[in-house]
């Protein structure tokens, strides 16, 4: 059921006349602005299970209540945000903290809340109650040949949970590297993390993809086995070709030219996803779009850009997730708030004039590159992201509905969480 955008927004025909000026304004602005409305409404963020509670840090974890309790109200939860922003089509798994006990059930609740399982992530950096053996020292790049098979048998049973499901991917990022000099020998670190990756590789039925993740530092902070893009291109490249480098944007060394790497990792098709979050300082995992904005926007420029460039399809050839935690603010308010900060910054992306920043790269015309870009970035395109909330069904405000700051027609509130009582 769709949510009736007249019941819920019955009183505010004054903020749709608002919106509907602003539309009209960029409409005559911009001669694609419908394509782009287009774009946007085809454009899914997936949202991962472990997003959903109240994060933490090592000093501590102040819970909000209403958590979502289990898998069936994390789905709950989603459903919620993609039926306010229509743009949250899509859960990620993480195993063993979300194991699937009734998989068709799962699935089924999924589907009718019009969602689907995007890439199953394994966990080889804590150890589990009752497992064999400890990752202390590693997983995948363990000297003991009985931990890395653990590590291997591992993911493989993660692909599996996740060939129930019907997702088509699986994500490995691990915490292997060393936290002191002479602890660990790299080349070896490295041959035995990819006959690892080889052997989960072999388990991936045929249109699965593998994202390899890296991290630069933390938990480990001398050496990190998949610690940059390099390292994970070396083991996509050598995997094959389901294998492929995955980007989070919060994994990277302070200042790295995060749109550079994924300029070249589309030349060369070895981008396969994305996580998206923000950070001042390291692996903050803040709201999308909080902290560096602009950044954000000139990575999507180079998504853009570069997808076109190969005619990948920006929708599907590439996993699109949020990987953040929440520590001071509801999770929900904080995945509306990503969700619109991403579709804010592709709308700016479509709207740069690409031929005449090619054309003024060519003259070496720097302050007419740059001009190009701000013109993008300086446009208000919340009007077009609205609108394509709009025509896909969901509400003009996401965030106020939420809340329940305006008259709300069939909402309750239930665990601490708004959830919407007219029932599917
Ligand atoms: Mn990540």
């Amino acid at each position: 059921m769709q949510i009736d955008q007249n019941k819920i927004d019955g009183y505010n025909s004054q903020s749709l006349r608002k919106h509907e000026r602003a539309l009209t304004y960029l409409q005559g602005e911009i001669p694609h602005a419908d394509d782009i409305i287009q774009q946007l409404g085809a454009f899914q963020i997936a949202i991962p299970s472990w997003a959903l509670g109240t994060g933490g840090t090592r000093f501590g974890r102040f819970p909000a209540g209403g958590e979502p309790r289990n898998l069936e109200e994390k789905i709950e939860d989603i459903g919620l945000l993609h039926r306010l922003n229509r743009a949250s089509g899509a859960i990620s798994l993480h195993i063993p903290w979300d194991i699937p006990e009734d998989p068709a059930h799962i699935r089924a609740l999924a589907a009718a809340h019009g969602l689907k399982f995007d890439a199953m992530n394994s966990n080889t950096f804590q150890d589990q109650p009752g497992q064999a053996h400890s990752y202390k020292f590693g997983s995948l790049q363990n000297v003991n040949r009985d931990v890395r098979k653990q590590a291997i048998e591992h993911n493989i049973e993660v692909i599996r949970h996740g060939i129930a499901l019907g997702s088509e991917s699986l994500t490995v990022w691990l915490s292997d590297g060393s936290c002191f000099p002479g602890q660990l020998s790299f080349r070896k670190a490295f041959e035995n993390t990819l006959e690892g990756l080889q052997e989960i590789y072999a388990a991936l039925p045929d249109n699965w993809k593998m994202f390899v993740e890296y991290k630069a530092f933390e938990p480990n902070f001398y050496s990190t086995t998949v610690g940059d893009w390099g390292q994970s291109y070396l083991y996509a490249s050598k995997l094959g070709n389901k294998a492929y480098t995955l980007v989070d944007l919060g994994h990277h060394l302070p200042n790295a030219n995060i749109e550079q790497i994924v300029s070249l990792l589309l030349m060369e098709g070895k981008l396969g996803g994305f996580h998206f979050n923000d950070s001042k300082y390291g692996d903050d995992d803040l709201t999308v779009g909080s902290i560096k904005p602009y950044q954000l926007f000139l990575i999507f420029c180079e998504l853009v850009d570069g997808m076109n460039a190969r005619n990948m399809q920006h929708a599907t050839d590439l996993g699109w997730m949020i990987d953040a935690s929440h520590n001071v603010k509801d999770p929900l308010e904080d995945l509306l708030q990503s969700v619109e900060a991403i579709q804010i910054a592709y709308a700016q992306a479509l709207l740069v004039d690409r031929a005449k920043l090619t054309a003024a790269q060519e003259r070496n015309d720097v302050v007419a590159a740059q001009e190009i870009l701000q013109q993008a970035y300086r446009t208000d395109v919340r009007p077009l992201v609205a609108e394509a909330r709009l025509r896909s069904g969901g509400v003009l405000d996401p965030l106020g509905v939420y809340r329940g700051e305006q008259v709300r027609a069939g909402l309750i509130r239930e665990r601490g969480l708004v959830t919407i009582a007219t029932g599917l």
